[in-house]
């Protein structure tokens, strides 16, 4: 069987290296032709464990072949990004490319999924261009007939490759039919449970899990500005509170980053606004925090001649060299804007400061450097990297300390 799958990012490449290796002949396509040319001499520019030597095995083998453009096939994925515009709506036009580039190669009996987050009637309206342009496809008629289906994909970054095998996935055809041959399709590569459902359910199912997520984080990142305020320990309440047979509480942040935590539950805003009030109410108080975070080191550094801030990790998320969406950066941004200060960035998975942060007074450098040349130590992703920090380097120093990381004690310690 010949798979094509559309988009070589975080989801599209793994995929198409996890269906290789599973015998299928997979062509990759992408609009990037960096990738692709990358991708054939089985070079990956994406940072993930255990997925160059995935690529490498599944291009060397001959099974993986990327491309700039598709062809034809028994099987099309679709895993391109679905960004928000302005006002947070939806922005669809990746996937209505993709789909638009794919149109002219499909047959009779072939498959579609969608992979990409999306709102929920997105598999509708891809099924509504499909019928447009091809009047000779048909969703009902046994001679013409091609499937379409919604897939999500609920990897975690940083475990992609064994997620993306183990877990269990949701399967929601546009029809009947469409659902059972898809859901034969993953049971074909995947351990996790295959759960058969309906393209919109299916939809809605992914951005309710995202938006879970998010909410519970709003929820630990509103415990933390309460306890900010009541003088008490944020870190030692949850892990106490915890401990109640049926409370399970997230853990409070510098706010939420990546690419679809923050996004994700935007689509459910956009979709019913008078109904997603708790929501809505939660992506605005994990946006907010990153300014939480800024005031608190302002107010420290006011106190101090000319500080030297350490900024200890950019990422969004521990262990981890990726920095989209990250209020890390959005926070080292801001404090450099302010300007008075001196800062010493530590990201031990970059090699140069992305281009937002270029400022004389923004230098990047070593973590146990950027602490002990600085007054305030702003801690801001939990990278196991600063795990060698001693306790000792903390010392007479003002600790802010947005992930619990640090539990020493300081000249002042203040968890935000
Ligand atoms: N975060 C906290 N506190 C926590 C947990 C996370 O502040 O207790 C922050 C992280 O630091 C990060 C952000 O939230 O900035 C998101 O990180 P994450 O690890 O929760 O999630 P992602 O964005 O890496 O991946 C999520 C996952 N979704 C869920 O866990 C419901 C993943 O399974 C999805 O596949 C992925 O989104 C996606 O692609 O949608």
């Amino acid at each position: 069987k010949k798979v094509c799958v559309v988009g070589l990012g975080y989801i599209g490449l793994p995929t198409a290296s996890l269906l290789a290796s599973n015998g299928f002949s997979v062509l990759g396509v992408d609009v990037n032709p960096l990738a692709v040319e990358g991708i054939n001499q089985g070079r990956v520019h994406i940072a993930e464990p255990e997925l160059d030597s995935a690529v490498q095995n599944a291009v060397f083998s001959g099974r993986l072949k990327a491309s700039p453009t598709p062809e034809e096939a028994d099987v099309y994925i679709l895993a391109v990004p679905t960004p928000f515009r302005e006002h947070h709506q939806p922005d669809l036009k990746y996937v209505e490319q993709a789909v638009r580039a794919i149109i002219p190669w499909i047959k009779p009996g072939n498959l579609v999924i969608l992979e990409s987050t999306s709102p929920v009637g997105t598999t509708e309206r891809i099924a509504g261009w499909l019928e447009e342009e091809r009047s000779d496809l048909s969703f009902s008629d046994p001679q013409n007939r091609i499937y379409l289906s919604y897939c999500p994909e609920r990897v975690l970054p940083g475990q992609i490759m064994r997620e993306l095998v183990e877990n269990d996935r949701i399967v929601g055809g546009i029809d009947e039919a469409s659902t059972r041959l898809t859901a034969d399709f993953y049971r074909s590569f995947v351990q996790g449970n295959i759960l058969e459902t309906t393209a919109r359910t299916a939809e809605m199912a992914k951005l309710t899990e995202n938006a879970f997520r998010d909410v519970n984080i709003a929820f630990a990142n509103e415990l933390s500005l309460i306890c900010d305020k009541l003088g008490i320990d944020v870190w030692e309440l949850i892990r106490l509170a915890n401990h109640h047979p049926r409370v399970q509480i997230l853990q409070p942040g510098p706010g939420v980053g990546g690419h679809c935590i923050a996004v994700d539950p935007w689509f459910l805003v956009d979709a019913a606004p008078e109904q997603a009030k708790l929501i809505h109410t939660a992506r605005i108080i994990n946006d907010q925090k990153p300014w939480h975070v800024v005031e608190k080191v302002m107010e420290l550094a006011k106190r101090l001649r000319s500080p030297v801030i350490a900024c200890l990790g950019l990422s969004f998320k521990a262990d981890i060299d990726d920095l989209r969406e990250s209020p890390s950066v959005a926070i080292v941004e801001h404090l450099a804007k302010i300007g008075g200060a001196v800062l010493h960035v530590a990201e031990p998975h970059i090699c140069e400061l992305p281009e937002r942060l270029r400022y004389e007074h923004v230098l990047l450098t070593e973590a146990e450097e950027a602490v002990n040349g600085a007054d305030i130590v702003l801690l801001l992703v939990n990278h196991e990297a600063f795990r060698s920090i001693s306790p000792e380097l903390l010392q007479e120093k003002f600790v802010v300390d947005t992930r619990g990381f640090f539990r020493v004690a300081s000249r002042v310690e203040v968890g935000v």
